[in-house]
């Protein structure tokens, strides 16, 4: 790192504070599952292995259409981000991965970045396109839309900016792409809903057939916005029948906010584990309709039951059955570095609770129609407090037992806050 880091001596001393209590806590919670047949160290491995990747753009500030409130010690750019990012990976050693979108975390040599990137402990995940805004010198503008433009011209640049993402995730060691559209339409009448639709499918076709032999492509639906009448790809069911149609490097993802309040979205989830097409997903929360919430802090027994499908999914040994895993939301009031702490932490709970669900147990009570036990055994799972695990897992894998409190002692804000002066126009988080 360029500047200030958290040096691993103190995450040590910061831990020694708390590894007594630790200890005691995970003890004591090995005791109460041991009794229910439960091994504690091995969901301890579980949870050390399981990692979530970090959108770039998420360590800056988000903001809605109304304004955007900058943060002090904000990255510039995307080393910044990349410093940023590693931080969070030492503290919580939950986000080994980086999943970058384009053109934003453009670059001049990108076999240097990946070495910054692998210099810092990470890797790179899924690459996202973008065709949801115009870049400074395009040719084309893409306010009606982008791979279902009505012009052939428009499509083709999109079409050319996708092919140009796999290219660029090749250097990167990515081996999937992640295309979400904001193509759509305001008004009934705006668009014709079938020939957007067969357009977007032309032009995804020419995307699949770019791809690598070992890559995926995933298709993101989205409800709304930015268009607010229809989306051209609105649901998981218009996901799954063009994820059917292009082939089987074809997959959905599933962005949590990306839905009507209230669709159970454990049943999509389920849904598209059983065709085949799950491809991965988009972790955030949401109260009302988008996904500016930051993961687990709303409805953490759904984010849960996700999980609870995903688990389900392997026991039933599923081949293949591998989905990548992002965060995707966007911090307006809070420090970035630590909503995504605390959201892979959220992540991993959900993980470990649906580890420890007794699957015969619940097998049982279902073909024997006992619907409150079924409820109760997910219940019992939902409310054990995993949080000893978590915590051990990290201490283990070199983390901070508490990992927020520790960032907040390093003052790691405050030497950003002086070593990144603001800069005018930084990219920086969305609006
Ligand atoms: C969209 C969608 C995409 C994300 C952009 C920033 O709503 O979730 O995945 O890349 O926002
Ligand atoms: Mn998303
Ligand atoms: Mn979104």
């Amino acid at each position: 790192m360029t500047g200030f880091s958290i040096s691993e001596d103190f995450i040590q001393s910061e831990n020694a504070t708390r590894k007594t209590a630790l200890d005691e806590d995970y003890a004591a919670l090995s005791r109460t599952l041991a009794r229910r047949g439960i091994d504690c160290e091995a969901l301890t491995h579980s949870v050390m292995a399981f990692g979530v990747a970090i959108p770039t753009w998420g360590v800056g500030t988000g903001g809605t259409r109304f304004a955007r409130f900058p943060g002090p010690g904000e990255p510039r750019h995307l080393f910044d981000k990349l410093e940023d990012c590693a931080t969070i990976h030492l503290l919580a050693r939950a986000t080994p991965t980086l999943s970058p979108h384009f053109p934003w975390d453009t670059t001049s040599d990108y076999a240097a970045l990946r070495e910054v990137a692998a210099g810092h402990g990470l890797a790179f995940d899924a690459v996202n396109s973008n065709t949801f805004q115009d870049q400074p010198g395009q040719t084309h503008s893409y306010k009606f839309g982008s791979l279902s433009h009505v012009d052939r011209a428009v499509r083709a640049q999109a079409i050319a900016h996708n092919l140009d993402c796999i290219a660029i995730g090749q250097k990167l060691g990515s081996r999937a792409l992640t295309v979400w559209i904001a193509d759509g339409a305001n008004f009934a009448g705006q668009s014709n809903l079938t020939l957007a639709l067969d357009r977007y499918l032309d032009s995804m076709r020419e995307i699949y057939a770019a791809l690598p032999a070992d890559w995926r492509v995933f298709l993101e639906h989205k409800l709304y916005e930015p268009a607010f009448y229809s989306t051209v790809i609105s649901d998981w069911g218009t996901s799954f029948a063009a994820a059917q149609e292009l082939g089987p490097k074809a997959q959905c993802l599933v962005d949590l906010g990306h839905h009507a309040p209230n669709v159970n979205i454990e049943q999509i989830v389920a849904r598209l584990i059983r065709f085949g097409k799950l491809g991965g997903f988009h972790f955030n929360d949401s109260k009302y309709g988008d996904d500016d919430l930051d993961a687990g802090s709303v409805e953490p027994f759904r984010l849960f039951l996700v999980f609870n499908e995903l688990i389900d999914a392997r026991m039933r040994e599923i081949n293949e059955f591998a989905p990548a895993y992002m965060l995707d939301q966007s911090h307006n009031v809070t420090d970035p570095i630590e909503s995504l702490l605390q959201s892979a932490i959220e992540l991993q709970r959900a993980y470990a609770q649906a580890l420890i669900v007794d699957r015969p147990a619940l097998a049982a009570a279902q073909v024997t129609n006992d619907a409150l036990g079924a409820h109760l055994e997910l219940k019992r799972a939902f409310t054990t407090d995993v949080s000893p695990i978590l915590a051990m897992a990290r201490l283990r894998a070199g983390g901070a037992i508490a990992p927020i409190e520790a960032y907040r002692a390093s003052e790691y804000r405050k030497h950003k806050t002086s070593e990144r002066p603001p800069v005018a126009g930084t990219s920086a988080g969305i609006v």
